[in-house]
């Protein structure tokens, strides 16, 4: 991952940490300011398009200001890089298999079990979620919830406000900030520390910018990943999916060439285009349709992509120059959409400067899981690949680490699970023995010492959208083992080190028989820490 140069290394800080300074949960137990926590999670945010980690593509001043003026995380990863298993995670503070939330097409995650917004409401906290939920059933564990129905959708989204169902106008990213503002204007008990979750769907599928944003980039070429046209040879689990710009991006559906005269069409996915079709068509005039454009809100729309559809078709590209079209529409929207993003991260930050609350909350920031930017001639995420198994993460500190932790990077490895127990650790509340996460608060305070060298993940959605395989695996500093498994049985082994884009799969090669025993008796470890039942299934070891 590129270095960033004001970013200072953790080791040459870790001395400077005076051992004085006070723990947030010291702090509260000492019955000073307790600290409130605001964790921000976008949707499909991949680390590329966080200028605090990556700035080939776009800035994000915003976001990166979090990690500027406290720390970044260089090895954040998740557990199952999808939407409902990662939420799951997170609020559990435990694997997939433990929170029972597998997947999104099967899952409904039971609100009865131990959470992270139920437990720290016990040790006095105020809890809110708003935005992006995903689980299907109804939120518990918080004081309120307004939550997006499913997805949610980019133009005037439904929100289930508390239990109550509102059509909302405007643009999903602007009118979820608003909704987490006014419930830290008004609608929290003031007398409480607060827990914020502030989910935005932002910038998922099919990544439609705000009208303020749609002419943002116009001129700009964004860089082909060199792996762009992957071959996917000696990862025949790579080759298996439907997840590439090339084969599977939709020209109306994602890429928004819904032409008026129906010219454009898409024989592999009629589906998907006839949904495209719906959904950029401009609602009856006077009607508030979830999901479709307003006659105005459609008019915007329409003099941005109307000339490019008319370009388009004039082209009619094919070949390669119709894939790194398709690539540079994708890239040019997934930006402005993450724009806007920025844009409301900014929101926050001056309510609270304003407000004096930057002087006793944590904000975090961070995305469900990582996404491709093109890499392997992807879009989506899922694979235990590293562009989508890691997640941006970027920690602001109050007041009593601010002048120890500015600026700083951790390369100690997180995942999404070790949420739930530091916010616990933050409130000063007991982490319960069966959560799985470990609190990254000493990492925040520069004591990395004994911190986990591996990880483990599991992703099990298939058959299923995108048809990416089920797999599980370990990841060490250097090395990734993952074994694809159910209808096939395929092991994948990379060097980090010589091979970061993870091109050569090395397992079962002469020369790596060390590293690949080594890599499985960690794997075996883990799923037994873990308690993963898949450890007992015949045929999933060799
Ligand atoms: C939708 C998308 C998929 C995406 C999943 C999961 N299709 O089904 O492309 O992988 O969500 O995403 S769409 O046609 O509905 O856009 S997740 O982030 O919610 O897990
Ligand atoms: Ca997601």
């Amino acid at each position: 991952m590129k270095d960033i140069g004001k970013f200072a290394t953790l080791a040459s800080l870790t001395a400077l940490v005076p051992t004085s300074c006070k723990t947030a949960a010291q702090i509260v137990n000492e019955e000073e300011k307790p600290l409130n926590i605001i964790y921000i999670m976008c949707d499909d945010h991949s680390y590329q398009t966080v200028s605090a980690y990556d700035n080939r593509f776009l800035q994000t001043p915003n976001i990166d200001r979090i990690g500027a003026e406290g720390v970044r995380f260089t090895n954040s990863f998740v557990a199952n890089s999808l939407s409902g298993p990662s939420r799951a995670c997170l609020l559990t503070g435990k694997h997939s298999h433990k929170n029972g939330f597998t997947n999104n097409e099967h899952g409904i995650f039971d609100g009865s079990q131990q959470t992270v917004q139920q437990l720290l409401r016990d040790a006095g906290y105020t809890t809110a979620m708003v935005g992006k939920w995903h689980l299907v059933s109804e939120p518990t564990g918080f004081d309120y919830w307004n939550i997006l129905t499913g997805q949610g959708n980019y133009y005037n989204p439904t929100f289930i406000d508390n239990g109550e169902k509102k059509v909302v106008p405007g643009y999903c990213t602007n009118i979820t900030t608003d909704i987490a503002l006014e419930w830290l204007e008004n609608g929290r008990d003031k007398t409480k520390p607060f827990c914020l979750f502030l989910h935005h769907k932002a910038p998922h599928r099919t990544w439609m910018p705000d009208l303020c944003d749609l002419d943002l980039y116009n001129d700009v070429e964004y860089p082909l990943p060199d792996t762009f046209y992957d071959d996917y040879e000696s990862r025949e689990a790579a080759r298996l999916q439907e997840l590439s710009i090339i084969k599977d991006m939709n020209l109306v559906y994602d890429l928004k060439m819904a032409d008026a005269e129906n010219e454009i069409h898409t024989p592999e996915n009629p589906g998907l285009e006839a949904a495209g079709r719906g959904m950029y068509t401009p609602s009856a005039e006077g009607e508030l349709r979830t999901g479709r454009m307003t006659p105005e809100q459609f008019d915007k729309w329409n003099a941005h992509y109307g000339p490019i559809i008319e370009k388009f078709k004039k082209d009619s590209l094919s070949g390669n120059a119709l894939y790194e079209w398709k690539y540079q529409q994708y890239m040019h929207d997934y930006c402005r959409v993450i724009h806007s993003v920025d844009r409301n991260v900014g929101r926050v930050y001056d309510y609270l400067k304003e407000h004096g609350l930057l002087e006793n909350t944590i904000i975090i920031y961070t995305s469900d899981q990582g996404f491709y930017m093109g890499e392997h001639g992807y879009f989506d995420k899922r694979y235990m690949y590293e562009e989508s198994f890691r997640t941006p993460l970027l920690v602001r500190m109050p007041d009593c680490f601010k002048t120890k932790m500015r600026g700083v990077d951790i390369d100690g490895f997180v995942q999404n699970i070790d949420h739930a127990a530091t916010f616990l650790e933050v409130a000063g509340a007991p982490v319960p023995s069966d959560i799985q996460g470990e609190s990254y608060l000493r990492l925040l305070k520069g004591n990395d010492r004994n911190w986990r060298k591996s990880l483990y993940y599991h992703y099990y959605e298939y058959p299923a959208e995108h048809c990416v395989r089920r797999h599980y695996g370990v990841r060490t500093e250097g090395w990734s083992l993952m074994h694809f498994y159910n209808d096939i049985d395929e092991w994948e082994l990379f060097d980090l080190k010589n091979d970061p884009s993870q091109l050569h799969n090395v397992y079962g090669k002469p020369g790596y028989e060390k590293i690949t025993g080594k890599l499985m008796k960690e794997l075996e470890r883990l799923q037994d820490k873990y308690d993963d039942p898949i450890k007992s299934l015949n045929g999933t070891r060799p």
